[in-house]
């Protein structure tokens, strides 16, 4: 999405009055610097037709997999309808109330159960509202994975949504559209910085008013706050799993949370790769079974020079089998892949079995396992339930289990690690149904803590050059996402 077209669509909402800056008495009470009310909307249909070719062209961009849309009543409603009329897609309207005659239905429209809903919306807080309508598709057993936003306060909402299953994807975040505005001189500094110090200190659980009106209705203390420790901080933390405080050390000192996937087929190729790039990494993936000359030597020399770069080794296993076996796995075979990899992962479709059998052999090595809670690849079945089932998993192991392969922020415990694939400069995807996120994506809107970037680097005419980029577009991200959260 370009951004000059989002910097003067946030212009015009700011023409339209949909953005004010004041003192705004809510509901509840509470008084705000700023106040969002894009229910004004309806009375521009350029910018109607504007903001829904938005949130249709995310849609696309993200290669979501959906059959059915649905707008959060009010505000979002209309949206949904221009996007569904436009493109000629099935909709369902969710009634606030059942009507008290005839049906009693709370979802109108014709869907089959397991249809997949995307859900749209205008304003997000807390999440709350997409979370309510969510459960009521529920109930008609529709499946709901994405959410699509055209404001994020940035108060909480993608990280709520994303614990429950949910993917929310914003299209304007509250500090773009301070910036963009300040940039215009629509707004001063004061101002800006009045605003971003409200939305921060207020993790506001929006309720929708029965307007429609996003509203924050109770002050509570900003839990997401303390999700934006430092790496280093986080590495300090009485409950964080060894290896993961390692990785969190590793990361700070080297500025980089930027894991290679080095998916080349010489083993020769993966070590040059491991000590050209290894100054720019945390964490060095491999797949070993694509090795074409895989020898014992080849894991002796990687882990010298994982020592000498300072980077951990990942194999991408993706254990998949009852304890007995993925231990045999794990320990044993050609690869022994237990005695030189730091980190493995493992799918939790078998159940805690699997990681039981993986930290029998792993934990006195000091080892430790990550989660595959999402996948990257286009109609993954790794989502809400089986997320929140993933999640509950690793909690329960966390002693050999620190952290996920997500697509972002899962869980609010700050001592696990979120690692994300699917990462490339520009979104978008290949012919095999990988999706990619940009790295901006990954660590700053989505929470995600290391991006894994394999081709973007690997096929890059200069892959020092490229790993040096994404090691500073995602240390970047972060950087920016700790400090708004320190304003
Ligand atoms: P790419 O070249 O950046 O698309 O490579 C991504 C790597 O991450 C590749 O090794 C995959 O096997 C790996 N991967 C992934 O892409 N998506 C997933 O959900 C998981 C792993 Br799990």
């Amino acid at each position: 999405m370009a951004n000059v077209c989002l910097d003067s669509l946030i212009l015009k909402l700011h023409d339209v009055n949909a953005v004010k800056f004041g003192e705004y008495k809510l509901k509840s009470g509470m008084l705000t610097p700023i106040y969002i009310d894009l229910r004004v909307l309806v009375s521009y249909p350029v910018l109607m037709n504007q903001v829904s070719n938005l949130i249709y062209q995310r849609a696309q961009e993200e290669g979501l997999q959906f059959d059915l849309v649905c707008g959060v009543p009010y505000t979002a409603l209309p949206l949904a309808t221009i996007i569904c009329s436009q493109n000629e897609l099935p909709m369902l309207i969710r009634r606030k109330e059942a009507k008290d005659y005839g049906t009693r239905r709370m979802v109108e429209g014709s869907f089959r159960q397991g249809d997949t809903c995307l859900i749209i919306e205008d304003t997000v807080t807390s999440g709350s509202s997409i979370l309510e309508t969510a459960e009521v598709l529920y109930k008609e057993e529709l499946k709901v994975t994405d959410a699509i936003v055209l404001m994020d306060r940035e108060q909480g909402g993608v990280e709520m949504l994303a614990s429950k299953g949910i993917r929310l994807l914003p299209i304007i975040s509250m500090f773009k559209l301070l910036n963009v505005l300040l940039a215009a001189e629509r707004i001063d500094a004061q101002t800006a910085q009045k605003v971003r110090k409200f939305i921060l200190d207020n993790n506001t659980f929006g309720s929708k008013e029965e307007n429609g009106n996003d509203v924050p209705a109770t002050k509570k203390p900003c839990v997401e706050k303390n999700l934006e420790l430092s790496y280093a901080d986080r590495a300090k933390l009485p409950n964080v799993h060894p290896l993961a405080s390692k990785l969190l050390n590793i990361m700070e000192e080297k500025q980089s949370n930027l894991c290679v996937s080095a998916d080349v087929t010489s083993g020769e190729e993966l070590l040059q790769l491991a000590d050209s790039l290894g100054p720019k990494i945390c964490v060095l993936k491999t797949h070993v079974d694509i090795l074409q000359d895989f020898k014992p030597a080849f894991s002796q020399t990687l882990q010298t020079l994982a020592e000498k770069h300072n980077f951990l080794i990942f194999e991408d296993r993706k254990f998949a089998d009852i304890g007995n076996t993925v231990k045999h796995q794990y320990e044993g075979g050609i690869y022994q892949i237990s005695s030189w990899s730091h980190i493995v992962n493992a799918h939790a479709v078998p159940g805690p079995g699997v990681v039981k059998g993986l930290s029998a052999v792993g934990k006195t090595l000091g080892r430790g396992c990550l989660l595959i809670a999402q996948m990257s690849s286009q109609g993954s079945l790794a989502t809400g339930d089986y997320t929140k089932a993933a999640l509950h998993m690793a909690e329960e192991q966390s002693d050999f289990v620190f952290g996920f392969i997500c697509g972002s922020k899962i869980s609010n415990r700050p001592e696990f690690i979120h690692m994300t694939p699917g990462v490339q400069m520009k979104a978008g995807g290949d012919t095999l149904g990988q999706q990619y996120s940009t790295p901006d994506e990954v660590i700053h809107v989505k929470g995600s803590d290391v991006i894994i970037v394999g081709r973007g680097v690997l096929e890059a005419p200069d892959r020092l050059k490229a790993a040096e980029s994404y090691r500073k577009s995602g240390w970047d991200a972060y950087t920016k996402r700790l400090s708004q959260s320190d304003q």
